[in-house]
């Protein structure tokens, strides 16, 4: 019986310690739960909305450790993570004294604004801290002192106001701190030395300013410093390599004095170092040692003297090496070619003598060799033409001689080839005409060619800008220079060219005097030019006319004897082709209607006659045609150069019948595809409106696109290419969105054209160059990974967004709002992909503040302000043309994502919309333009 009675009692005794202990916790939960809920409710709708699981469940015992984000241990609250969940609100009903337990706070990427309050010292056991990519304005609050035992500290990226308080040194046990990308003021307190186990500071991209700290030295435990882009003066922490696992010093564009301190010298854990844009003086050849990790080195714009050191070869990982713009005298020592996985070598604007070491060419990364303004001497190395990746080369304003290599022309991904002001002689060779993907500029001015320009340079149809100025160039300007579509600056001044120069829309919209002047005598319909004689009297009349004052008889008869030679070229390709056309076998592809042949096509557009013609793209022109059927079609002529061959023919067939098969009601239908030996072309839905590109262009029509349909189209755009990459299998890339690419029906409803164009036409898709698609609208990964992915189109799409709300083309607007120069960035692509945000170097300042600027301002001035309805979905919009745009493609949103976005109705600003600024809708969540690596957790390596 009675050892019956102690069990029992026994029993009952633990059940009532359960009960009450249950009890305990229970009312423990109670508080912080009530707490959650109370700060939720102080959310906005949509924010809300996205805790639904934060809830009173019907049964009493609510706990809130099932809530998404919330993580108990022992019945208590001790992590809250809610990174990326949208949440719009402050933290001023967030009752901190309910956490006692709370060690975790991370709340990052989010549209929080408000200040930080300073009862978030009652968070006493607190010790990562992450609210960084929000809204918080204000001052860091003294309080924060409190938290002793922080561990991680992150508020970048954000709109922090004031300096850097001294309370922040008794964070005794902070490892990570980052303060980056505010509007922080004032000195780095000297408590900051107190801070003994920092292993991360990033402070870049505020206003700081003073001197570094003499306590500064104190922090040994350094990993990565970031400093840049802020105004610090004085010197170089001494002692900050000391602790020796120093891996990324970054104090560019500051204003640093002094040499470097010795400690760097010997720094071998070193993996990137910045000291570019300061007043550092020094001989560089002593300064710096032999680094086995280092991958980036920028010394540029300071003023080191000296020569380069031939130990920058023996740094074995080194892809990027920059010193330009400074004293460094001597040769280029060719021992720096030992370092094999060099992307990118700048030493421009010094004053190098000697040779271009030909041990260069044997750098099979290299990317990019800049040389330019020196004294280097001798001849452009042949060699370097057989560099595969080799896609900026620009060795301007030296003393190089000799010709300019027929081998460059090898060089397949060429963007940009200046060799402007040197004594380079000889012929342009026509080679250069096989570098179809050089687009950035071509400048070859101010040296001493001779001959003619060879027609192949007309092939260069991406080239943006061609200076061939001051050289002695004869005869006359080709006329495949008509096919050049994408020229925007052209100069053939000072040289000795005659004839008619071709009639092209670029050259109409930007040749003058000034850029035809100083030659022998060109003619043409252009201001300032004397009109070419009728056609029907010959050429050779208007050029004697102009030329009989001026030189003897003797080239009046070497003309005319080249004229006839000319004539008789022409009549013979022309029979060359009447030849082709009669052997040439048809091959087509058609979706409905096997009438549509070649043959009607060609009836309807008069053998593509001009005056059918209705556009310029990329890929070729564009026709009306209406069929012998009454049915109205565009067709796209293909240049010759993008006809599939031969032996592709099946692939390309079935690529074909595919996309003919597409039906979206945001796509224009393809009908069909017809190849032939004279012409090849694609059939389109033709629609009456034509491009968005057009219509923005001209005033009484972008009036007609008013906001609401602006919006539409917006959205129909999306649609269309969310279904390409996330409804057809396989998914579609288009490669090429731009304005001009999109169509409008009578309804102003878009319709994406061209899709699939890009890949059909390059049917060796291995051989895909980076920038296919039109300037502008490239996402800037493509021009070091020749990756094309979704996010490609995903960053075109935000261009083109951009586009229509501005009524032009962002571009401008982008480029002032991020980096200062369009530098690219800055690792090689064989070295980590992009998949770490870590991968990206932090930005340079913009040069316009984004906060400086209201979006207001930037929307198309033609329309009138949008009703406040509409005006919250431009908003919402913008930012999501923002987030579209992110430097760094694994941040920008998928088109799901985009298309859901942009369907949904929920609210987005608090903020009246004549105060939105561009840096609200681009601070926050994903929208980083420039991909930097803010907060991205505790430690990002
Ligand atoms: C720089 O240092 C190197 C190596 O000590 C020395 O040979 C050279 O003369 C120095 N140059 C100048 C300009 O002082
Ligand atoms: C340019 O190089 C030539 C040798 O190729 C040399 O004679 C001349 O002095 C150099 N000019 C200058 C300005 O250095
Ligand atoms: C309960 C508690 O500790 N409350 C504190 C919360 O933080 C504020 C500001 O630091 C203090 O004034 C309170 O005493």
């Amino acid at each position: 019986m009675l050892p019956k009675t102690l069990l029992l009692l026994q029993s009952l005794l633990l059940l009532s310690t359960l009960l009450s202990s249950f009890h305990v916790s229970y009312a423990a939960f109670n508080g912080e739960a009530q707490a959650l809920l109370n700060w939720k409710a102080s959310l906005q709708n949509q924010s809300q909305s996205m805790l639904s699981s934060w809830s009173l469940s019907s049964n009493k015992n609510t706990t809130p450790c099932s809530w998404h984000g919330v993580v108990c241990n022992q019945g208590s609250v001790t992590r809250i993570n809610l990174t990326s969940v949208n949440l719009e609100g402050t933290l001023d009903h967030f009752n901190f004294s309910s956490f006692p337990n709370l060690s975790s706070f991370d709340l990052q990427k989010n549209s929080l604004f408000g200040t930080i309050p300073p009862q978030i010292s009652n968070l006493s056991k607190l010790s990562i801290l992450i609210l960084g990519s929000n809204q918080f304005t204000g001052f860091i609050p003294k309080e924060l002192g409190n938290l002793t035992n922080l561990s991680v500290l992150i508020l970048s990226s954000n709109h922090i106001l004031g300096s850097i308080p001294e309370e922040i040194g008794k964070l005794g046990s902070l490892r990570e701190l980052r303060l980056n990308l505010n509007n922080l003021t004032g000195p780095i307190p000297a408590s900051i030395g107190n801070l003994n186990q920092l292993k991360v500071l990033s402070l870049y991209g505020n206003q700081l300013s003073g001197e570094l700290p003499q306590e500064f030295n104190r922090l040994t435990n350094l990993t990565l410093v970031f400093l840049s882009n802020n105004s610090i003066s004085g010197f170089l922490p001494e002692q900050v390599c000391q602790g020796g696992i120093l891996e990324d010093f970054c104090a560019s564009n500051n204003r640093f004095v002094g040499t470097v301190p010795k400690g760097f010298k010997n720094c071998t854990t070193l993996t990137r170092l910045r000291l570019d844009r300061n007043n550092l003086v020094g001989n560089i050849s002593e300064d710096f040692g032999v680094y086995p990790k280092l991958d980036y080195v920028d010394l540029s714009y300071n003023h080191f003297h000296g020569e380069l050191s031939p130990n920058w070869g023996k740094c074995q990982l080194l892809t990027s090496l920059k010193i330009s713009d400074n004293q460094v005298t001597g040769v280029i020592p060719p021992e720096i070619a030992g370092s094999t996985l060099l992307h990118f070598i700048d030493l421009s604007s010094n004053k190098l003598v000697g040779g271009i070491p030909k041990e260069l060419a044997t750098l099979k990364s290299l990317f990019n060799l800049t040389l330019s303004n020196n004294n280097l001497s001798g001849k452009i190395p042949e060699e370097l033409g057989n560099l595969p990746d080799l896609s900026y080369l620009d060795l301007a304003a030296n003393n190089l001689s000799g010709i300019v290599p027929l081998n460059l022309g090898q060089c397949s991904k060429m963007l940009c080839l200046n060799l402007s002001s040197n004594q380079l002689h000889g012929g342009i060779p026509e080679e250069i005409g096989e570098l179809e993907s050089l687009q950035v500029m071509l400048d070859l001015s101010r040296n001493s060619l001779s001959g003619e320009i060879p027609w192949q340079l007309g092939h260069l149809v991406k080239l943006e800008i061609l200076d061939l100025s001051r050289n002695q160039l004869t005869g006359s300007i080709p006329s495949s220079f008509e096919q050049m579509e994408s020229l925007r600056i052209v100069d053939f001044s000072h040289n000795e060219l005659e004839g008619p120069v071709p009639e092209n829309k670029a050259f109409r919209e930007t040749i003058n005097a000034d850029s035809l002047g100083h030659n022998r005598g060109l003619c043409g319909n252009y201001s300032g030019l004397l009109n070419c004689p009728d056609r029907n009297r010959g050429h050779g009349n208007g050029v004697l006319l102009i030329i009989i004052p001026l030189v003897g008889a003797s080239l009046i008869l070497s003309i005319l004897v080249g004229i006839l030679y000319g004539l008789q070229k022409e009549r013979r390709k022309t029979s060359d082709e009447l030849r082709d056309s009669h052997h040439g076998n048809l091959f087509a592809i058609w979706s409905y209607d096997g009438k549509m042949v070649y043959e009607d096509i060609k009836e309807a557009t008069e053998g593509f006659d001009a005056k059918h013609c209705i556009g310029v793209g990329g890929h070729g022109s564009v026709y009306r045609a209406e069929l012998s059927t009454g049915q109205v079609v565009a067709v796209k002529k293909l240049h010759p150069s993008q006809y599939p061959k031969l032996e592709d023919r099946k692939t390309f067939e079935t690529e074909i019948r595919a996309l003919t098969k597409i039906r979206h009601r945001n796509i224009v239908k393809l009908h069909g595809f017809c190849s032939h030996a004279q012409q090849s072309f694609l059939v389109y839905e033709y629609l009456e409106r034509g491009s968005l590109g057009k219509i923005l262009g001209e005033v009484e029509q972008a009036k007609e696109l008013d906001w609401i349909r602006r919006i539409n189209v917006a959205k129909g755009v999306g649609n269309a290419l969310c279904y390409m990459h996330h409804d057809c299998i396989p998914p579609i890339i288009h490669r090429d969105i731009s304005s001009n690419n999109i169509l409008l029906d009578t309804k102003f409803e878009a319709r994406v054209s061209d899709f699939g164009t890009a890949r059909l036409v390059k049917l060796d898709s291995s051989n895909w160059t980076a920038v296919a698609g039109t300037c502008g609208y490239i996402a800037p990964e493509l021009a070091y990974t020749m990756k094309v992915t979704e996010k490609c189109d995903v960053y075109s799409f935000g261009m083109v967004i951009l586009e229509i709300m501005m009524g032009r083309h962002p571009g401008d607007l982008i480029c002032s709002l991020s980096a200062p120069s369009l530098s690219p960035p800055l690792r090689s692509p064989s070295s980590s992909s992009l998949s770490s945000s870590s991968s990206f170097v932090e930005p340079s300042t913009p040069v316009v503040k984004p906060n400086a600027i209201s979006l207001k301002d930037v929307l198309d001035q033609r329309l009138a302000s949008p009703e406040p309805e509409v005006a919250e979905e431009i908003v919402r919009i913008v930012k999501l043309a923002f987030a579209c745009i992110n430097n760094n493609p694994q941040n920008r949103p998928t088109m799901q994502q985009v298309s859901q976005e942009l369907s949904s109705r929920k609210l987005s600003f608090s903020e009246s919309f004549d105060k939105v600024t561009l840096g609200q809708l681009m601070g926050s969540g994903s929208s980083d333009l420039n991909g930097s690596s803010h907060a991205s957790g505790p430690l990002y390596k």
